[in-house]
């Protein structure tokens, strides 16, 4: 049975949300990459800023349209808007960092307004191995996972989002109480959803894995003990001192 999918129906109770990485790669002119003639002298890099899929088997125009990068107004064109199906990357060379604003807009289905993202361009080395890839005139990444959520899709997005083959997955969308979609019942049927997955383990090319992401929660569950020790431990201490001065109030009242 096929049911007519409506353009502003949504699909209640889900959540989808979907991974990509966005940053940027600079690197610096040297002898073995010199700047090409007609850059102007002043610029020292060439850098490239993107909105890219976690894995390469990830597609991001079932829901990306189109990203404009706002560029530092000492650039011409400042505004680079780069259609789908990208690659979603803006490339060019200067001398300084600055604040590039990524907007990112949606495909038509979504019915969802754009989103807005900012990256603080990196050029120079930073961190704990900055000394050494300052030496080596090292190519600096500077990157983070992100994620778009679409809260209660409208139905023709949600099938779009659920009907591609390449994300068969684990995670993904929650809930789905009394949705008569088609793909949403088979995915249950299935007993999985069909979803952009994050690796279970992460490589060379693609940092972001579960394994990471269960090492970071065990982190911050550790740091929240740490906290909730500290919180208490202070919380005596005030104790301490308001008997203290409910004593000393009494003794000079007496
Ligand atoms: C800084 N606040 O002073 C920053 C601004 C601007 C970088 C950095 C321009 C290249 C061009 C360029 O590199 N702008 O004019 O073509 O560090």
């Amino acid at each position: 049975m096929v049911y007519p999918r409506h353009a502003k129906h949504r699909v209640k109770g889900v959540q989808i949300h979907r991974p990509f990485v966005y940053g940027s790669t600079a690197t610096p002119f040297d002898p073995s990459q010199p700047r090409p003639s007609g850059i102007p002298a002043e610029h020292t890099h060439r850098w490239t800023v993107f909105i890219r899929p976690l894995t390469p088997d990830q597609d991001l125009t079932h829901w990306l349209k189109k990203v404009q990068f706002k560029l530092h107004e000492t650039y011409a064109n400042s505004s680079r808007m780069i259609e789908s199906p990208g690659p979603f990357e803006v490339t060019e060379t200067g001398w300084g960092e600055f604040e590039v604003q990524l907007k990112l807009f949606f495909v038509p289905e979504a019915n969802e307004k754009s989103q807005t993202l900012w990256h603080g361009l990196k050029l120079h080395p930073f961190g704990p191995d900055a000394e050494r890839q300052r030496l080596e005139r090292a190519t600096i990444v500077s990157q983070n996972y992100e994620e778009v959520l679409f809260t209660e899709p409208v139905e023709a997005f949600f099938e779009v989002l659920t009907s591609n083959p390449s994300m068969m997955g684990g995670r993904g969308s929650k809930g789905a109480k009394g949705a008569k979609q088609s793909s949403l019942a088979m995915s249950r049927r299935q007993g999985t959803e069909r979803t952009a997955e994050v690796p279970v383990k992460d490589s060379k090319e693609n940092p972001y894995s579960q394994e990471k992401e269960m090492a970071e929660v065990a982190r911050l569950r550790e740091a929240y003990k740490k906290v909730e020790a500290m919180i208490k431990q202070e919380k005596g201490i005030l104790a301490e001192k308001e008997k203290k001065r409910e004593e000393l109030g009494k003794e000079s009242e007496g």
